[in-house]
């Protein structure tokens, strides 16, 4: 193992705070540590994973910088694998910097981002996918999204990628062997066997990569367009759900012009609710670009809440929304129920797919209904989170993708009786891209492209 630098910086983030912590990882941590630290005890002399009471002082000038806690952490049961010294100071954004300058003046280097979680995987604490977690940990925003990169830091992702190339190396391994048989019988049944334990596990594959569709809306929301005619109550049903009077409201058609987009947490998702311009032929430029929004909503929309007036009867404008709306992502709504109060609605329900919603955004009334389906509609598979782990990042997905592709290369190979050669050039570049998932295989350049997204003192 190369040696590397020792280096230090702030943990927390800049401003004041009750606390702040500067960092520092490296075989001469503790001792530079000890060059400004003045207490009862020494931090050279304390016993892992303690903390020394004193106050960080300038030895040259003799200048008390601030009084603090100091861990001392030693080597290899820490975050980096290496000693490592915090030092809990108060948390103004000048003290933080004058104890890191004076780690700094005596030998500790400036901790680029992302340093101490990338030593965690240099040194092996963690693979390539566990240290990405640490990011999504950090940048979570709601509870589910929180507990899928908890699991992938556990290590759940890292399993199931680790098991896939351990399973293609087997098949590898037969294949590889089944050159060296000159009889063909025995080639042959190789060949088949082989093409079906690639195919399973290409299936398996193929599962993870579907499953980024809930990693996608767990860390970026669901994007949620609410679409009808003018005048049936949109507006009002996004303030409704956002509990404030977001968008205006009024009684004439033709209220909402352009798209207003706003965030709800339903059930520890974030959805991304989408406000429209009703859907009716425009009178003027500025409602024809409305209009055009708003058919862009529902097209780029995981999630549509189609919305009808129940206290009138349906007509064609209705007919025409429904055939144009996929009804596999869409919650039918009927709204103004208070109007209809214990009578039916005159909007014939016969005429949706999926039987409606019945609420009103006046007196909000269904509401917890209409949660309770989108929660049901499109978080049913997100909330089984535990069961099977979930891809949330891009470069995973996109990884995972190309192996399979290789696979499906791969069966139809062996199908048409490919060369060997071809066949094993494949499988290994499916072993590589998975590999570059954990990082058993990997190039630094890519390294550095993942770091570089961290916070300075992860
Ligand atoms: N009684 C009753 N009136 C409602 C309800 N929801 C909305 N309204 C009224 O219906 C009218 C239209 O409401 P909006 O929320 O502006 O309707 P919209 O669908 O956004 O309309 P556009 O932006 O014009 O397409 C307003 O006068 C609202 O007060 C409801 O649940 N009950
Ligand atoms: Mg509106």
């Amino acid at each position: 193992m190369e040696k590397k630098p020792t280096v230090a910086a702030i943990s927390t983030p800049l401003g004041a705070g009750a606390i702040g912590i500067v960092r520092m990882t490296g075989l001469e941590a503790i001792a530079i540590c000890s060059h400004v630290f003045q207490g009862k005890h020494r931090v050279e002399e304390a016993v892992s994973h303690s903390l020394c009471y004193g106050n960080i002082v300038n030895p040259d000038s003799g200048e008390a910088i601030d009084e603090v806690l100091v861990s001392v952490m030693k080597s290899p049961g820490t975050y980096t694998r290496e000693d490592m010294v915090e030092v809990n100071c108060h948390g103004g954004p000048v003290a933080q910097q004058k104890i890191l300058a004076l780690l700094l003046d005596h030998g500790a280097e400036l901790a680029p981002p992302g340093e101490f979680t990338r030593r965690a995987f240099l040194n092996g604490r963690i693979d390539l996918a566990q240290a990405e977690s640490v990011a999504q940990i950090v940048s979570a925003k709601t509870d589910a999204a929180l507990k899928v990169a908890m699991a992938q830091l556990e290590g759940s992702l890292s399993a199931e990628i680790k098991s896939l190339r351990q399973e293609i190396l087997a098949v590898l391994g037969a294949l590889e062997a089944g050159l060296d048989f000159s009889d063909e019988d025995i080639e042959d049944l190789d060949r088949e066997e082989a093409g079906a334990r690639l195919s399973q596990i290409k299936e398996r594959m193929d599962e993870l990569i579907e499953s980024a569709f809930t990693g996608r809306i767990l860390s970026h929301g669901v994007r949620t367009a609410i679409v009808g005619k003018p005048n049936v109550g949109k507006s009002s049903l996004l303030n409704a759900l956002l509990m404030r009077d977001r968008a205006i409201v009024t009684e004439i058609p033709g209220t909402t012009r352009d798209t207003i987009e706003e965030i709800i947490n339903v059930g520890g998702v974030p959805l991304k609710l989408i406000d429209t311009a009703g859907m009716a032929p425009a009178s003027d430029v500025v409602e024809q670009i409305g209009v055009s929004r708003t058919h862009q909503a529902v097209s780029e929309a995981d999630l549509i809440l189609c919305l009808f007036d129940g206290s009138g009867r349906e007509d064609d404008r209705d007919r025409a929304l429904l055939t144009s709306l996929p009804p596999e992502k869409t919650i039918y709504v009927i709204n103004k129920c208070d109007l209809f109060r214990g009578r039916l609605p005159l909007f014939n329900q016969g005429l949706l797919p999926s039987p409606p919603v019945i609420i009103s955004a006046f007196t909000r009334q269904g509401l917890r209904e209409l949660k309770e389906k989108i929660s049901h509609l499109i978080l049913g598979e997100a909330l089984c989170l535990a069961t099977s782990p979930i891809v949330v990042l891009e470069r995973h997905q996109r990884l995972l993708a190309s192996a399979s592709k290789c696979l499906l290369k791969v069966e139809q190979g062996l199908r048409v009786g490919l060369g060997e050669e071809i066949i094993s050039e494949e499988v290994r570049a499916a072993l590589a891209a998975l590999g570059e998932i954990t990082g058993e295989e990997m190039m630094d350049d890519l390294l550095d492209v993942i770091f570089r997204e961290f916070c300075v003192g992860k």
